[in-house]
């Protein structure tokens, strides 16, 4: 457990600031010092300017610790204290997640089962329980719509919350963390690790800090000392292959980064290099976007190897139909009528092509037809990165044809990059506008 060294029962009057609570001797609370410290908090902060960024907000990011294992472990305690895994059993399986104690022995997501076997010959390896997991999901999105309707989540097991203005009339987020982490032990039986800041990337770099079953904040005042020393494979959309690319050249950790000019990186890392230029000034405005207000759904996946034949492109984007579809099938109250295709191509430039029609995209035959034309619209001479497929619902127009930057808002579901996908878990994006 690494949880931060004060978390201790807080005082009675602090209890009482939330009141659904009001009777839980066992909360913890949040260091009384140091930069963790609540006092220290945003609201001391709040108006810093940081280069010209407003840092008055406050997010909290939510991450369930080895969340398919530990609701195995849950629900049969004869597992508990036991290397456990969840994933796929046949000669190609891959594992989907490990417990902490199955960790030690290097088993990790997306590892192959065969591997992770022989890493751990006592591995106890379950078959998923995506309907059980989902369920805790649906308990978790009600629990934090206690504190927030601002509720936008990552992937199955992560989200992120601004409770600058919340429903229990709290001031300090590091406070509201702390409870969000207590209630969720006490009433789901599971752990999570939540990370403070004024905004997303800092929000949900912080809750990697103390996993698992901790707490971390990043202040806007310590903002700037934090990223100059954040290794560059722990940035935001720095995966494998890209943090090699930054290394190459001679870039290592934030402070590095921000040597860099803005023509520099965009000429290394095309549009991403923009983005990377504000992160290293601790600057990410993106909003948490409730899937009720987003304007499009969407997924990508960004390849191992570059792909480099007809036939490779198309099993990928039938994969990402796939995953795009599974997400369309969780909102079906949305109506997409434009469906829109990005590439990534192997130099980091990149085109999108959209089509629209009448009725709603929400069957496989649609999109993959339409997506299948798309892509062959794209430029098949260079090596293709990453494919991205997204459903937007602007009124039905005619086809357009446009490069034009993909939104913004588009997340990492692997926690491990961009490089590398998930068997199981594609990036996902949501689009406010
Ligand atoms: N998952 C998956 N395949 C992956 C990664 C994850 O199927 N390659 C599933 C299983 C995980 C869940 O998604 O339990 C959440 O993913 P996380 O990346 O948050 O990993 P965990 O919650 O398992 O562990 P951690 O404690 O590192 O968050
Ligand atoms: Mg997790």
């Amino acid at each position: 457990m690494s949880v931060e060294a004060s978390e201790r029962p807080t005082s009675a009057a602090k209890i009482q600031l939330i009141p659904h609570t009001p009777n839980n001797p066992a909360r913890k609370s949040m260091p009384t010092r140091g930069e963790n410290a609540p006092g220290a908090g945003l609201e001391a902060a709040k108006c810093l300017p940081l280069h010209g960024m407003d840092t008055y907000r406050k997010i909290i990011h939510i991450d369930m610790d080895a969340f398919f294992a530990a609701v195995e472990q849950r629900d049969n305690p004869a597992l508990r204290g036991l290397p456990v895994a969840v994933g796929g059993n046949g000669p190609r399986g891959v594992i989907s997640t490990a417990s902490y104690e199955a960790r030690r022995f290097g088993v990790h997501s997306a590892l192959a089962t065969a591997i992770a076997r022989r890493r751990c010959p006592q591995l106890v390896l379950l078959q998923p329980r995506f309907d059980v997991y989902k369920g805790v999901n649906a308990q978790l999105a009600e629990l934090f719509h206690e504190y927030t309707d601002l509720v936008e989540f990552l992937s199955i097991d992560e989200a992120f919350l601004d409770v600058t203005e919340n429903k229990v009339g709290v001031e300090l987020a590091s406070d509201i963390a702390q409870d969000i982490r207590q209630r969720i032990r006490e009433e789901l039986q599971l752990t999570a690790s939540a990370g403070v800041s004024y905004c997303k990337f800092l929000a949900k770099i912080a809750s990697e800090q103390r996993k698992p079953d901790g707490l971390y904040t990043i202040h806007p005042d310590r903002a700037e000392h934090f990223i100059a020393r954040l290794p560059i494979d722990k940035f935001w959309g720095v995966g494998p292959k890209t943090a090699e690319r930054m290394r190459y050249i001679g870039v290592f950790n934030g402070g590095d980064l921000r040597k860099l000019t803005l023509p520099q990186l965009t000429s290394h890392f095309g549009k991403q290099g923009r983005m990377f230029y504000e992160f290293a000034r601790g600057i990410d405005p993106r909003p948490v976007v409730t899937e009720h207000e987003a304007k499009s759904i969407g997924c990508e996946r960004t390849f191992e190897k570059d792909l480099r034949t007809e036939m490779g492109a198309i099993v990928e984007l039938y994969h990402v139909t796939l995953e795009l579809l599974e997400r369309l099938q969780r909102h079906k109250e949305f109506q997409g009528r434009t469906l829109t295709l990005k590439v990534k191509y192997e130099d980091f430039s990149q085109i999108t092509r959209s089509v629209s029609q009448d009725k709603p995209f929400s069957t496989k035959e649609q999109i993959l037809t339409k997506a299948k034309a798309l892509l062959s619209k794209a430029d098949r001479t260079k090596g293709i990165r990453l494919i991205g497929l997204s459903v937007s619902n602007p009124a039905p127009a005619e086809t357009e044809n446009h490069d034009r930057q993909w939104v913004q808002l588009s997340f990492d579901f692997t926690g491990q990059g961009t490089d590398t996908p998930s068997p199981k878990k594609a990036r996902s994006s949501l689009r406010k506008n």
